[in-house]
């Protein structure tokens, strides 16, 4: 196989999910998340292998150019230590089929602290029952602790309340509304 162009390095996804709220039965592992899954950076290459077409079971998506592709993720690249795109590949199929994004906001607070953001989780239908969005979510955790985050936190629909707040995620007392302005 050709050589992978990774947004971030491997060896930063070496962390134990045992360190994470999130429980799993039967137990998984980041090496070992099921029979013929692999979990990895979001690579270069991943537009051939249906990343996109996985969004497309969160949000609208739109048609994007290998172009406009490549010009993303090597935006995304070059801002260092920010973006954490984690996928599950399917490498008997070659295809993307999971992905949870963590983004790193440094800030001033918090002694120049940084807080982790999870974003875009998806997990393709066909895969239901594999624990695969609990790992999607529960990697996230350890990753931005390893990353130095002091928290994590995400937004979600109503109908997902339940089922973050099952791997750690809290609404906080006076903190807990999630306000948008569409542009
Ligand atoms: C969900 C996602 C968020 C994503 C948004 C897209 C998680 C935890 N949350 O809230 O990351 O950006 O959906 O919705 O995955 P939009 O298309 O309305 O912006």
């Amino acid at each position: 196989m050709a050589s992978q162009d990774y947004l971030f390095a491997p060896e930063i996804l070496d962390i134990d999910l045992d360190q994470s709220d999130a429980k799993f039965n039967p137990k998984l592992s980041i090496a070992d998340p099921g029979e013929g899954l692999v979990v990895r950076p979001l690579a270069k290459q991943d537009y051939e292998k249906g990343f996109l077409q996985l969004l497309k079971e969160l949000t609208s998506v739109g048609n994007i150019s290998q172009e406009a592709w490549e010009a993303r993720f090597n935006d995304m690249k070059q801002c260092k230590d920010t973006y954490f795109v984690v996928v599950i590949e399917d490498t008997t199929l070659n295809k993307i089929i999971g992905a949870s994004t963590l983004v790193v906001e440094k800030k001033f607070i918090h002694e120049c602290g940084k807080v982790g953001r999870v974003e875009d989780v998806v997990v393709s239908n066909d895969y239901r029952g594999r624990q695969l969005g609990k790992l999607a979510v529960g990697i996230m955790q350890p990753l931005a602790k390893k990353l130095g985050c002091y928290k994590v936190t995400l937004n979600c629909t109503d109908s997902m309340v339940k089922y973050y707040t099952g791997l750690g995620y809290k609404m906080e007392d006076n903190n807990a509304n999630f306000m948008c302005l569409r542009l």
